[in-house]
């Protein structure tokens, strides 16, 4: 079947846990493009859909090469003919009608604005739509009832919708490591997300916190919370108690779906980085523009598990959430375990797995471990 030194035929394991998929992606053109109709599909409540074509981009990320004809993807998983064909026209024809009519309609650019408000999910967003609100002004001036979240998210929508930068994320994680080492000394603070699987920029910043003496974390997040709010650190905030019981709670039981972590989402004010002394000034991002404030909204989520789930909640909280979503699968399905960011349980031996590293949960899972810089599926 080879057409020449320059053909070549690709071959992937099935499940995106099973593979390494760095940041170099080769196929930006194809995964970008099934990403759009991913999103597309799960802005219409078409979950499953958005899953298919998820997993077809994430095949194509794990390729070494760039695709150049549609006979070298025979016989790769994940693949269906909806996708294929996506994959072809590009291929042919150098675009997709389908992908490009999709990206000018007025429906899915209305739902990308409206999601992009922090605090709005699908089902809001297409109940404004219908209600005749496609855009922000509309939605300033008509004024659903907005919540808490939706009003700040309203409020900071240009800041949160730029990406956060490494070096911001780092800023970040300075303050909420001084926050977390006043109010409980001894505490550990991991930055986790995209920034740990090495991406250069994030729609956010993920931390995990523990405390190598299990209980200690208790009550942690309203601590460090106020400490912030002290410091006038929080332009947000939303936290959530523990609630999470082995037995009553675990991965095994229906209502496992769930995180059960304390937890604080949050939006923080963060000193533009002139005013944080590291140096050189940005560029046009801000320039003299009116209006331009010597701080930007950033989102951070803070989570805090007792030491003893925490192998497991960096696994959960490293994602990406495809990496994470494939995981499960893989141990629902092939070896009949249920994995969620608290435990790992084996329902054919009835019993919790315990585990005080990924490595070790990796070994129970009986993959070969993939470290975070490899796990952007
Ligand atoms: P980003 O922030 O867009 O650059 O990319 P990521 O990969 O940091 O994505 P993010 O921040 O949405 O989530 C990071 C991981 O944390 C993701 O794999 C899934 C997990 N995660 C995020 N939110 C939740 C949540 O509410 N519950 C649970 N269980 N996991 C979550
Ligand atoms: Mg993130």
């Amino acid at each position: 079947q080879r057409r020449g030194a320059e053909f070549v035929m690709f071959s992937v394991p099935s499940y995106a846990c099973q593979r390494r998929t760095s940041l170099d992606n080769r196929n930006a053109v194809l995964t970008d493009a099934l990403s759009l109709l991913a999103d597309n599909a799960e802005l219409s409540g078409d979950e499953g859909r958005g899953v298919a074509f998820r997993r077809a981009a994430a095949v194509l990320k794990a390729l070494p090469k760039p695709v150049t004809d549609t006979t070298q993807l025979r016989g790769l998983p994940c693949l269906g003919e909806h996708s294929l064909r996506v994959i072809k026209d590009i291929l042919e024809d150098g675009a997709s009608d389908e992908v490009e009519s999709t990206r000018r309609s007025e429906r899915y650019k209305a739902l990308k604005v409206l999601t992009g408000v922090f605090g709005v999910g699908v089902k809001t967003a297409d109940r404004w739509i219908r209600e005749g609100i496609r855009d922000l002004q509309r939605l300033r001036d008509s004024g659903p009832a907005l919540n808490r979240a939706q009003q700040a998210g309203l409020q900071h929508y240009d800041d949160l919708n730029q990406p956060v930068t490494r070096a911001e994320a780092d800023a970040i994680a300075e303050i909420v490591e001084r926050a977390v080492a006043s109010v409980l000394p001894g505490a550990q603070t991991t930055l986790t997300g995209g920034f740990r699987r090495g991406k250069l920029t994030g729609h956010d910043v993920d931390f995990l916190i523990t405390h190598p003496e299990e209980g200690r974390e208790e009550g942690l997040v309203p601590k460090v919370v106020s400490w912030l709010e002290s410091e006038g650190v929080l332009l947000y905030q939303k936290t959530a108690r523990n609630s999470y019981l082995e037995g009553r709670d675990g991965p095994g039981r229906p209502s496992s779906s769930m995180d059960r972590f304390e937890t604080c989402f949050s939006i923080f004010k963060l000193p533009r980085e002139e005013k944080r002394g590291a140096g050189q000034t940005h560029g046009a991002a801000c320039g003299p523009e009116a209006g331009h404030k010597p701080w930007r909204a950033v989102r951070v989520d803070l989570v805090v598990s007792p030491v003893s789930q925490f192998a497991f909640a960096l696994l959960g909280w490293t994602g990406s959430k495809l990496f994470e979503r494939e995981l499960r699968r893989w141990a629902r399905h092939e070896k009949a375990m249920s994995l969620s960011s608290h435990a790992l349980y084996d329902n054919k031996q009835r019993r919790y797995l315990r585990a005080a590293s990924e490595e070790e949960i990796f070994a129970h899972l009986g993959l070969e471990f993939i470290p975070p810089s490899e796990r952007n599926a």
